[in-house]
């Protein structure tokens, strides 16, 4: 049975608020820290348990997660035996098909950064309210080196990305925590959980309950991404250019704007399908008399979510350690009339990509490096991720797309997702905190 109490609420379940608000520091000094972290930050620390209950969930819920280089700056030098972590992200940005650091923003450009608070909640005010209150307890033992807030959509857009798709569908099933829908993943806890069952890395004791959160930027080029689905819809008998422009976004994903998978309705969306947890998980990419080998008049391979998670493509059952937790949440402004208009990102927006893992390179860095980046996953030829798939700003030749035509390739001139860069982070046990980082 895992202990509720002693994980950060954020990596099983997310914290199920409109707001969140990523606060990125630096520690100058350690002695101080460590005693505000042991009487004002620990207690606010938001447990798994307090978020299973909407009547245990705090108005403002927090969580805390330390780098590589924050770890030594409160003089913890155990190894925590994952080697990207230890490297930091910025050491790795070649890896994950960025091109440089030139569209990385500045302060994760190096590792300056020692950790991060995540604070959520359904106002501003109240945001703003605890991060006062903690800025004043903390003084000048840290430094605030940069923020990032990231909002639910409004109105019925919520819970959509920013492209305009149904986020949050799929993540794996913890086993001994929940129980698997149909078609949900289920992973051992050591897959996300450091020192749990299922994970073989030898972990110092402290570290367990603990996980890797992988932290990314990701800007989207929402004006750009919908300017190429106009202009290239797909040319299938019986639907209007609007709806061939709709079935080649949906090819991208492997969803529906709705979240129903194309998988099972391939031609049409279906919101009904899209918002039933019974179903629209419940696909493996295989169909009776068609060769999933070589069948993409269902699912494209390229499509986003069969590339990072490719279901029957690598058999039965499901490989057990290349999953991850996602809990990011869009930041930005909604597309202004302006941006509609000419087709052109003016402001920022994007994804506040946040992601949990006992192992980084068989988690985050595998779906992006070996998967969604590689163009002969999970066939020679597939080509890349449309969505986040990249080769240093390269473009990218797609396959598969258009679903009366295998072999038609697509190319895609410019990424519509841009890595603005991230951190690697350990986020411990509240055991941890109370024990090991705050002493
Ligand atoms: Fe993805 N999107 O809107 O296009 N993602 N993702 N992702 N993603 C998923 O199933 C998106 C990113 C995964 O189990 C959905 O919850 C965008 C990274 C995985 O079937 C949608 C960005 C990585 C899954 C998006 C982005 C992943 C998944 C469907 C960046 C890992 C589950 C909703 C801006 C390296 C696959 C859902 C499964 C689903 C989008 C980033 C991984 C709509 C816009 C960087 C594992």
């Amino acid at each position: 049975n895992l202990n509720l109490t002693n994980i950060q609420g954020d990596v099983l379940i997310g914290m199920k608020k409109n707001i969140e608000l990523f606060y990125f520091f630096s520690i100058s000094n350690a002695t101080e820290f460590k005693s505000t972290l042991a009487s004002d930050i620990l207690p606010l620390v938001t447990t798994t348990t307090q978020l299973l209950d909407v009547s245990t969930q705090p108005i403002t819920a927090l969580n805390i997660a330390f780098s590589q280089t924050g770890l030594i700056a409160l003089n913890i030098t155990d190894a925590l035996g994952d080697a990207d972590f230890a490297a930091g992200q910025f050491a790795e940005l070649t890896n994950l098909g960025d091109p440089g650091s030139t569209n990385w923003v500045s302060e994760f450009a190096g590792t300056n950064i020692h950790g991060v608070m995540l604070f959520a909640s359904d106002t501003d005010d109240n945001i703003n309210t605890e991060v006062a209150s903690l800025e004043s307890a903390l003084g000048d033992s840290i430094t605030k080196v940069y923020t990032l807030e990231g909002a639910a959509r409004p109105g019925a857009e919520a819970g959509h990305e920013h492209f305009g798709f149904q986020d949050g569908i799929s993540n794996p099933a913890v086993t001994g925590f929940v129980s698997p829908l149909p078609g949900q993943a289920a992973v051992a806890p050591g897959t996300i959980l450091l020192g749990e069952d299922g994970d073989t890395v030898a972990r110092p004791a402290w570290a367990q309950d603990g996980t890797f959160l992988v932290f990314r930027q990701l800007s989207q080029l929402v004006p750009e991404f919908n300017k190429f689905l106009t202009d290239n819809p797909i040319d299938e008998p019986g639907l209007t250019p609007e709806q061939g422009s709709d079935l080649l976004g949906a090819r991208m994903i492997g969803r529906w704007k709705s979240g129903a998978p194309v998988d099972l309705s391939p031609l049409v969306d279906d919101p009904t399908l899209g918002a039933d947890p019974q179903q629209n998980n419940n696909f493996t990419f295989e169909h009776p008399g068609a060769d999933l080998a070589t069948n993409q008049t269902y699912c494209p391979f390229a499509a986003h979510i069969r590339k990072t998670r490719p279901r029957a493509d690598l058999g039965t059952p499901e490989d057990a350690v290349h999953h991850i937790i996602r809990a990011g949440i869009p930041y930005g402004p909604e597309v202004s009339a302006d941006e509609a208009a000419s087709n052109t990102t003016s402001t920022e927006r994007g994804l506040a990509f946040v992601a949990y893992q006992s192992n980084i390179g068989n988690g985050f860095q595998f779906l992006q490096k070996f998967w969604a980046d590689n163009a002969n996953f999970v066939h020679a030829g597939v080509g890349l991720d449309p969505i986040i798939g990249a080769a240093a700003g390269a473009q990218r030749v797609i396959t598969g797309l258009d679903p009366t035509n295998d072999t038609k390739t697509t190319t895609l001139t410019i990424d519509f997702v841009v890595s603005r860069g991230g951190e690697y982070f350990f986020t411990p046990s509240l055991s941890a905190i109370a024990n090991t980082l705050s002493v």
